[in-house]
């Protein structure tokens, strides 16, 4: 498939339209406009949704949030913004926000005091930890909390309560991007930024259904190809999305089987004389994953991945793989982006170290239009967890609990023992339910995540939920999560409390308290606080009074570190539209490519005349992985013939308790259902809006079918959003070998009419 120019302005037109509200459209806004005249008060802020990080303005106006505009001066967005974000003044005031305390009694949620509902957790986590101790008690948290708030409960649970069961919705989502950069590079998070974007002239989109889930990053796509017309962008996905309608070439892979693919194009890359030699000479090394190999072993290893044996593999033409390494090879820029269709797999890690591979090849890394470019999905899964230590085996600042002196240093800053810190990792998310449903974790700590509809395969887990002694911060009510709890703390939404989100391109970002929280709602870090004091742990917490020392605590850890945020004081965020780490002092502008001569910490002197020195790793050097090719977990049988796949639609946002709440929003979809390609609709005697029957081995769901020309043939998708219909039934929770992310994205299914 391919576009010409005239097709892809008109086609960029109307996708760019319908996922993208530009400032302009306020003014036709009338009451917005009345209200613009009226004195309405403008706080800088950033959106609450994807991790795109788009800059927003809320506008307030006596005590009440009247709009959102887009922030001119951000330059990730330039004012745009896409209709999630247009909205989300109207969800700080939904009518199912959640206003005061609820503790279970004689079965039931009933209002309580704070004072109680406090002292009943206190209480409740001590005599666990006395009886049980510290490893029956987990936190889990979230990518879309504030680094603050994430930062306090892992100071909680790890240093004051004593055990690393703290995990979070991140494991879900970004572990394998996390487990790639680190074992390819030896660090986490991404070499370049959204800059790369406006000199990228070849975009290989893996997995990414960028125009609904990043729509802001597709607009800048859309507005590279315009500019530039040399531009491409080649699509690996097994269904058409609307991101589709930009695409110059798009390989419609069979779920799970996209390995081959990548290990082709690399093999492709090498013959056709399009690898750097130079830059593997400096820069890499080869690993087959125990062993370190030679760069002869692994063009051995390629051999087998001849563009044939690839196309069988994933159901593709041969002669589209060709056309990718050569449109790879050719440009002289290129930057691989890739979101859930790689992450959530049992091959995530091994998939993400496959596309660091071409870029590793070819050299197209750390110079502009050149990146190897994960986007998050979460808006602070890379600030509060990944960098502030809220995944199991991490500690603040890119620390690791495996590492004694990592542990130390964190000790001395907590002013704890220095093996307080067990030296052991806790439990990932889905050992963690799994672990409560067998009663080994007995008090779990949820903060703004809704596992009891986002987990897979769900069955498995709801009763160890309802058996443990569960608490839930959360701003809405009812949610699956709240509705099973034992305690439900309301808390301020965003806008009614300040704190920093950490975005894709390493940004840091302030978002301002604009409006008093609703009800009796409190922010998350003085809930965490409270708990903490009536533990028993005040020294640890009574002296941070407000986020800002919540953040200044959280800086020294990052001091000296690759993600130095030493200069990223509230001070300047509050006037500066974020900052991209590392950022090793207040003079310092940022970072756009790490490992470089721009990175503050690039070793001239070992480095010598290179272009890049991974300096995370022995000698500087990254590690070109010749991994297994893996398929699926679950392929399809004569049982489960369909390959069963799940994901995002544009308007809604995960399990719908804010986007759900928006009519304008529900509008566009109201009801679950599952999209099947029009030819095996027709095979299968499927009409259009059929009711028919989804079963895995796990479980089965009715909902109307969607006959529609996305999928492939054989591959279902269904939008996992709608509580009243918990795709998480269906899905498969083995998770990857190394990042213990689940298979959400591939499981095997059959249809009938119900
Ligand atoms: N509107 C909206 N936007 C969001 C979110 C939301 O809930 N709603 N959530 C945010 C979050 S947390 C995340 S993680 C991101 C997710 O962002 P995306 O990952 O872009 O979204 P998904 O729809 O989960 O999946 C993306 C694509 O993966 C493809 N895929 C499935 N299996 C395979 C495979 O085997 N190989 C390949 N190559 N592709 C496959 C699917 O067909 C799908 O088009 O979105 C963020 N943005
Ligand atoms: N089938 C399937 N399942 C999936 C996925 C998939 O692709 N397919 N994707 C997975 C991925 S990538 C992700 S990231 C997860 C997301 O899964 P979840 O994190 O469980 O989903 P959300 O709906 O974002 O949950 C956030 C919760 O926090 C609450 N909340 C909002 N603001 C605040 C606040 O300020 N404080 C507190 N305490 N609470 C607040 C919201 O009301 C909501 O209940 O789902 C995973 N599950
Ligand atoms: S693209 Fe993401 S960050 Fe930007 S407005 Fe939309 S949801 Fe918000
Ligand atoms: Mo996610």
């Amino acid at each position: 498939m391919s576009i010409s120019r005239r097709d892809f302005l008109k086609a960029s037109a109307l996708t760019t339209a319908a996922t993208i509200i530009g400032v302009e459209s306020l003014v036709d806004n009338k009451i917005f406009a009345a209200a613009l005249q009226e004195g309405i008060v403008w706080h800088k802020s950033v959106c609450r949704f994807c991790g795109v990080g788009c800059g927003v303005m809320l506008g307030v106006k006596d005590g009440k949030p009247l709009g959102i505009k887009g922030d001119k001066e951000n330059t990730i967005n330039a004012g745009l913004l896409c209709v999630k974000g247009f909205y989300l003044h109207k969800v700080i005031t939904a009518k199912n926000r959640l206003l005061y305390p609820l503790i279970r009694k004689n079965g039931k949620l009933e209002r309580a005091s704070w004072d109680e509902a406090l002292n009943l957790v206190a209480g409740k986590f001590k005599e666990i930890l006395e009886k049980n101790g510290p490893d029956a008690l987990a936190y889990y948290g979230s990518g879309q909390a504030e680094t603050e708030e994430s930062y306090l409960a892992g100071k909680l649970f790890r240093g004051f309560i004593g055990t690393n069961n703290v995990d979070g919705n991140p494991r879900l989502c970004m572990a394998s991007a996390a487990g790639g950069y680190i074992s390819t590079f030896g660090a986490d998070e991404p070499i370049g930024t959204y800059d790369d974007i406006d000199y990228c002239d070849l975009f290989l989109l893996v997995g990414t259904n960028t125009a609904e889930a990043h729509p802001v990053i597709f607009d800048r796509l859309v507005n590279r190809k315009k500019k530039s017309p040399n531009c491409k962008i080649i699509i690996i996905d097994p269904r058409k999305t609307p991101t589709n309608k930009i695409a110059d070439l798009h390989i419609m892979v069979k779920p799970g089987y996209d390995l081959a693919v990548l290990h082709a194009i690399a093999r492709l890359l090498i013959k056709d004389g399009y690898a750097d030699e130079q830059f593997i000479k400096d820069s890499v090394v080869f690993s087959n994953g125990k062993d370190p190999i030679s760069y002869d072993d692994y063009k051995k290893f390629l051999e087998k991945y001849t563009p044939e044996y690839a196309a069988e593999q994933a159901e593709v033409q041969a002669e589209d793989i060709i056309k990718i390494a050569k449109m790879f090879g050719e440009s002289p820029t290129a930057m691989s982006m890739w979101t859930m269709g790689v992450n959530q797999r049992t091959a995530g890690v091994f998939l993400n170290n496959l596309i660091h591979n071409i870029h590793l090849l070819t050299g197209k890394l750390g110079k502009p239009g050149c990146d190897s470019f994960s986007l998050t999905g979460q808006p602070n899964a890379c600030g509060g967890v990944r960098e502030g230590g809220t995944l199991t085996q991490l500690l603040p600042g890119h620390r690791s609990v495996g590492n004694e002196q990592h542990r130390k240093e964190v000790a001395a800053i907590w002013k704890i023992a220095p093996d307080k810190i067990q030296p052991k990792v806790g439990k990932h998310a889905v050992a963690m339910f799994e672990a409560a449903a067998k009663g080994e974790i007995k008090g779990l700590y949820v903060l703004c995540t809704n596992p009891a509809q986002s987990l897979p395969n769900l069955n498995k887990y709801i009763q160890g939920m309802k058996d443990a002694f569960l608490v839930v911060n959360e701003s809405f009510f009812p949610t699956e999560t709240a509705k099973i709890a034992d305690v439900v703390f309301p808390v301020a939404f965003w806008g009614e409390k300040e704190g920093v989100y950490g975005c894709t391109e390493r940004r840091s970002q302030y978002m301002a308290k604009a409006l008093e929280p609703a009800g009796e709602a409190k922010w998350d870090g003085e809930v965490i606080i409270e708990i903490a004091k009536r533990m028993g742990y005040a020294e640890g917490f009574q002296y941070l009074k407000t986020p800002e020392d919540v953040w200044n605590e959280y800086l020294k850890f990052t001091a000296g570190k690759d993600m130095d945020l030493s200069g990223a004081t509230y001070d300047r965020l509050k006037k500066l539209r974020g900052l991209r780490w590392p950022v090793p002092n207040t003079n310092h502008p940022g970072t756009w490519h790490r490992f470089t001569k721009e990175d503050p910490f690039f070793p001239k002197d070992k480095a010598g005349d290179k272009r890049m020195y991974f300096y995370a790793k022995p000698e500087g050097k990254a590690v070109i992985f010749a991994r297994p090719n893996k398929g699926p977990e679950e392929p399809t049988s004569t049982e489960y013939p369909i390959a069963l796949t799940t994901g995002r639609i544009l308007e809604q946002w995960h399990t719908m308790t804010m986007t759900g709440q928006i009519p304008e929003l529900l509008r566009a979809n109201p009801n679950p259902y599952v999209e099947i390609n029009p030819k095996d609709a027709q095979s299968w005697n499927i009409q259009n809006k059929d009711k028919v029957k989804v079963s895995t081995k796990r479980g089965s769901l009715v909902m109307n079918a969607k006959v529609i020309d996305r999928p492939r043939r054989g591959t279902v998708f269904i939008p996992w959003h709608w509580p009243e219909s918990l795709t998480n039934i269906l899905t498969n929770d083995a998770v990857d070998a190394v990042s213990k992310e689940p298979e959400y994205k591939v499981a095997a299914c059959k249809i009938e009419k119900a």
